[in-house]
């Protein structure tokens, strides 16, 4: 288990390093978004994943200082690349709490100068459901201030279809599970379900996990889906990789 002081450490020497994702548009071919994903390189235990460090950082409550930390570096990187490319990034429950989550982004949007509609946040449906109305009404306002939300890996968690319209929300991940058992001739109803009923509800749909080029026709067949993001089109990468590929894809 993590060391609370390690971790503390670690943000105070920069061991923390942010990857990027692209969210691939599947109309174009091009890079739309790059999610940012957080890694550490731990000086002894090489790197660590987000999935050891974000509930340790909740627990401990640093993850406002480590929140504000990736959101300021995502943007400030969102500023070296295509103006047509926007940075989605991770937002733990926690950081809903904070009473000052609107001012936080405005910073951030403020330091590095990024137009608020290259941003979007991504919340998971779990986070939907802690603190509902609180929740709801920072949503609402980083909504107005031009930021699009996004819901991650969504269909894995509890919440009903109805927060699909009771937030707002831009923009739906369809969880890699979906794509479980694709390679079998199984149809691929409950995706192409979530994705129609995203879709009429005026969001963005994104496809998540996509591994081969089979897995892509067959997502593509629809015309639902509006981006795809998996390895089939890149890994997450370090941010002088993403530079490059953003390089040859704009
Ligand atoms: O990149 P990787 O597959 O290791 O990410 C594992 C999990 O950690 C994913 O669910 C991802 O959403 C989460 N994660 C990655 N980076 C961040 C981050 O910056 N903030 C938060 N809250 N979660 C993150
Ligand atoms: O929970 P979230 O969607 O934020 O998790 C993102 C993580 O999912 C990435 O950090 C990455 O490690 C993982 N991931 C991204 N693409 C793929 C993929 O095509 N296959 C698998 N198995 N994992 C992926
Ligand atoms: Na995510
Ligand atoms: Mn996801």
């Amino acid at each position: 288990r993590i060391l609370e002081l390690d971790l503390r450490k670690a943000l105070a020497n920069e061991e923390f390093e942010l990857y990027f994702q692209p969210l691939v548009n599947l109309k174009t071919g091009r890079i739309a978004t790059c999610e940012a994903l957080l890694r550490w390189n731990h000086p002894v235990r090489g790197t660590v994943s987000p999935v050891d460090i974000i509930p340790v950082a909740e627990e401990m409550g640093l993850i406002v200082d480590l929140g504000r930390w990736i959101l300021r570096k995502a943007c400030m990187e969102c500023m070296m690349w295509p103006e047509q490319v926007s940075v989605a990034v991770n937002f733990s429950s926690q950081q809903f709490h904070q009473r000052d989550v609107i001012n936080e982004v405005r910073y951030a949007l403020e330091v590095s100068g990024l137009p608020a509609s290259r941003l979007e946040i991504e919340i998971t449906e779990s986070s939907l459901l802690r603190n509902t109305q609180f929740t709801h009404d920072a949503l609402e306002q980083l909504h107005a201030e031009g930021v699009r939300i996004s819901l991650d890996d969504f269909g894995t968690g509890y919440s009903s279809l109805s927060y699909l319209h009771s937030f707002p929300l831009q923009k739906v991940k369809i969880d890699r599970s979906f794509l479980e058992g694709i390679d079998s001739d199984r149809p691929l109803t409950l995706l192409h379900g979530v994705a129609r009923l995203s879709a009429d509800l005026g969001m963005a749909v994104v496809v998540e996990g996509i591994e081969t080029n089979e897995q892509l026709e067959r997502i593509n067949s629809e015309g639902t889906v509006t981006e795809g993001q998996g390895y089939l089109f890149s890994r997450p990468v370090p941010a002088s990789r993403i530079r490059q590929l953003l390089a040859a894809s704009h």
